[in-house]
């Protein structure tokens, strides 16, 4: 039995999680820097600590001090959210080594899908389709050629520790492969101090569809459908939606099987997703597993009806799920818009400052996940969502008209928001098609930014 919950986040994600603990009659302890003082997460909590100075390394990121908050406080479980310490594997075994409940997979889990080539090993081991590329790391640019030359160029030279597009290089000949290798991997190794690399064969122009999988202690696995998460920037997600308008029911079992199969396979726990490439002929292949509650889990949750916060608490006090596979249906349709202070007239560069006016749009199927209310300030220091908007119709039509409506409701004033964009890509044909693939921002922004223009004058 799980009592009090120690929250090892910030901001919207350590609202969501204290939700679902005072749903479940549990506790929570917030952590906060010393700017997050007048934060929402603190004001939320039953209890809060202040673990240190404004720079994530003196308060969020800081194990010790995090661990000495839940000694204190009496926390007898930890939430990580996402971010932060969440795919921290010695965090983890060190949580769980204090005999307090680890709100998550195990650090063995969290330490192995770390490891992108050793996650694609466990995935061919599984049956899972993984891109045609090298059987293990590769050792030098002799070795990559050499690989190329078997499975055909164009290839993507890929790092072991990569994540977030960091130590991935693109080649469409010999001569792009060998300096794709070097800096691939000084990038890599600056990054993650491990500049070990391995080769795919390029997949061009794929969409991003991942599968949420909840498993419990006692071997149950079951999956909650896709999300389709191709609008993106700079590997940072913008919209995502569920299910993908490019997954039909046979191709959501047969993804959803794949996920469940992986999963079963490394004895996965807790929640977690399974990436996956979807190429134009609608072949998919597994990319990588997030050990984590994704940003954007709350679409699942709308048309599943399922809370995955309260059930990743309910599979860390040792319950069994209480559902099958044949159990979960998929809804209706969802979108999820970040709302981010940034300027996309401005290449989306960050706005930070005091939040003037805030009116949050309401009505029927919508969802607005924020930490930010009037007078709150947001920092420089952290990351620049200031919430998330979601909306649910019976169908992706409905979906979309209720975001584009709550869109336009919402309003807010003193720093310039993501929120024009979002208008203009909701308009957008090739959206409303559900045709955006990876390189949607890149083919469309130009256009994007003059409906901005256009729309503001
Ligand atoms: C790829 C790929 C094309 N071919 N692998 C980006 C981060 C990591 N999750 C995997 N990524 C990619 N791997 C092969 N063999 C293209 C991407 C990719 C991408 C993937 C998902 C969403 C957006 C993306 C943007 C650029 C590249």
């Amino acid at each position: 039995m799980i009592e009090k919950v120690l929250v090892a986040n910030r901001g919207e994600i350590a609202l969501r999680v204290m939700r679902a603990c005072r749903e479940l009659g549990i506790r929570t302890v917030a952590v906060h820097s010393t700017i997050d003082a007048d934060s929402l997460h603190v004001k939320f909590a039953d209890e809060s600590v202040c673990i240190g100075g404004h720079l994530a390394s003196d308060s969020y990121l800081n194990i010790p001090r995090v661990m000495a908050a839940a000694e204190i406080s009496g926390a007898d479980a930890i939430h990580p959210g996402y971010g932060f310490l969440a795919e921290n594997a010695e965090f983890a075994d060190i949580v769980t080594s204090c005999e307090l409940t680890w709100i998550g997979p195990s650090a063995e889990i969290i330490s192995r899908m770390g490891d992108k080539n050793a996650a694609r090993m466990a995935a061919i081991e599984a049956g899972v389709p993984v891109v045609p590329g090298s059987e293990g790391l590769v050792k030098d640019a002799d070795e990559a050629v050499e690989v190329a030359e078997t499975i055909g160029y164009p290839v993507m030279v890929k790092a072991v520790a990569g994540g977030g597009g960091k130590g991935m290089r693109p080649a469409f000949d010999e001569e792009q492969l060998r300096s794709a290798v070097v800096t691939a991997s000084n990038e890599a190794q600056a990054a993650f101090k491990n500049g070990d690399l391995y080769l795919e064969k390029l997949v061009q122009r794929p969409r991003h569809v991942e599968v949420q999988i909840l498993g419990d202690l006692h071997g149950n696995i079951l999956h909650l459908g896709e999300r389709d998460c191709s609008i993106q920037r700079r590997h940072q997600k913008l919209i995502e939606e569920a299910p993908s308008p490019a997954v039909d029911e046979d191709l959501r079992r047969r993804m959803g099987e794949a996920a469940v199969r992986l999963a079963k396979a490394v004895d996965y726990s807790s929640a977690g997703t399974i990436e996956f490439l979807l190429d134009e002929d609608g072949n998919f292949y597994f990319m990588e597993m997030n050990t984590r509650i994704q940003v954007e889990h709350p679409v699942t949750e709308m048309v599943t009806g399922l809370d995955i916060v309260k059930e990743q608490i309910r599979i860390a006090s040792g319950e069994p799920l209480r559902f099958r596979q044949s159990d979960i249906t998929i809804r209706g349709h969802a979108i999820e818009c970040r709302v981010n202070a940034e300027d996309p007239a401005r290449n989306f560069a960050p706005t930070p400052g005091k939040i003037m006016a805030l009116h949050p749009p309401g009505g029927p199927g919508v969802r607005l996940d924020t930490h930010i209310y009037a007078d709150y300030v947001v920092s420089p220091h952290y990351d620049s969502l200031l919430g998330k908007l979601i909306c649910h119709g019976e169908d992706r039509e409905e979906a979309v008209a209720r975001m584009r409506r709550a869109l336009s409701e919402m309003v807010i004033e003193g720093v310039a928001t993501s929120i024009p964009f979002h208008l203009q890509v909701l308009g957008d044909e090739v959206f409303q098609e559900g045709k955006a693939t990876t390189a949607y921002i890149e083919e469309r922004m130009e256009r994007l930014k003059e409906a901005m223009a256009a729309a503001e004058a």
